[in-house]
């Protein structure tokens, strides 16, 4: 296994110069865990109650701001206290998709204004490195990481092959602002010669991930915490109806499942960073 993944969430602190990457694997050695939990409801009430039921277990919460039907600027202030409550970063999954031009505004303006709240977002690399220059010429003097998607944990995905290499390139390039992947195994070395050595420490932030089901009906597919930390050598681990999912108003059970996850997430990790080779 290569020398980024045996080394450990504090260690590789130093690796990063991007002030959201530190943030994110400071936060993780910190509260030992890699679990981030992906709050995808409609009502406010839900969503923060939801965030302060998992905030102790999670080193990340994940949103979707603009499908709250309720949405109001106060739910972000509400959002940023919970944060600094229970010590997490935050990561809108707005997958940026158009050119720089207007990413750049869909960003920094609109009803959300993402980059005055979110440390991390993501884009899809399908319209080339410009959609990065207008991303990060919002969101780097604010010291916020973006995420490249380079592949999908839905079935049938497109984003495969060449398609992942170039977004592994693209993030290659954009150092300063791009800080890793979504994506369902580590990219480290991908795109390179098999016997070049890979000086890029990316992070990996990997949905689709659940311990007692195997997909929905609509084309998710879920694998295991130990599938994706150890034997995919990614970082993260998103869970979003694997928590909260029975009912979002049992707040008990909440708690009960981020526990199980972060505990499966952390003994994964664990046994990542001491494998022998
Ligand atoms: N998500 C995925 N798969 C992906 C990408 C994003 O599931 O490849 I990129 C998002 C969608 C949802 C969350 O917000 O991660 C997973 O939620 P569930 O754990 O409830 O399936």
């Amino acid at each position: 296994m290569s020398s980024f993944l045996r080394q450990t969430y504090g260690q590789r602190i130093q690796n990063h110069t991007n002030p959201a990457a530190k943030l994110l694997l400071e936060t993780m050695e910190r509260k030992k865990t890699n679990l981030a939990v992906s709050v995808d409801v409609v009502k406010s009430k839900d969503f923060l109650a939801i965030i302060d039921a998992v905030g102790p277990f999670v080193c990340l919460v994940k949103t979707h701001i603009d499908i709250l039907e309720d949405f109001d600027y106060s739910t972000i202030q509400r959002l940023q206290d919970l944060s600094v409550k229970h010590d997490f970063v935050i990561f809108e999954d707005r997958k940026f998709a158009d050119i720089g031009n207007t990413v750049a505004l869909q960003y920094s303006s609109g009803v959300h204004k993402i980059a005055n709240w979110s440390h991390i977002t993501n884009a899809h690399p399908v319209p080339g490195p410009s959609i990065i220059s207008g991303l990060s010429s919002v969101g780097l003097p604010l010291g916020r990481g973006l995420l490249l998607l380079a592949e999908m944990s839905t079935r049938g995905a497109l984003a495969t092959g060449s398609y992942t290499e170039d977004a592994v390139r693209m993030a290659r390039a954009n150092r300063d602002f791009v800080i890793g992947f979504i994506a369902q195994r580590t990219m480290e070395g991908v795109g390179l010669q098999s016997h070049s050595v890979d000086n890029d420490d990316f992070l990996t932030l990997t949905p689709g991930v659940g311990l007692d089901s195997k997909g929905d009906a609509m084309g998710q597919q879920y694998r295991t915490p130990r599938q994706v930390i150890l034997e995919s050598g990614c970082d993260v681990i998103i869970v979003g109806r694997g928590i909260y999912g029975k009912d979002p108003s049992l707040v008990d059970e909440i708690k009960l499942q981020a526990q199980r996850y972060r505990e499966a997430g952390w003994q994964a990790y664990q046994e990542r960073i001491s494998a022998h080779v």
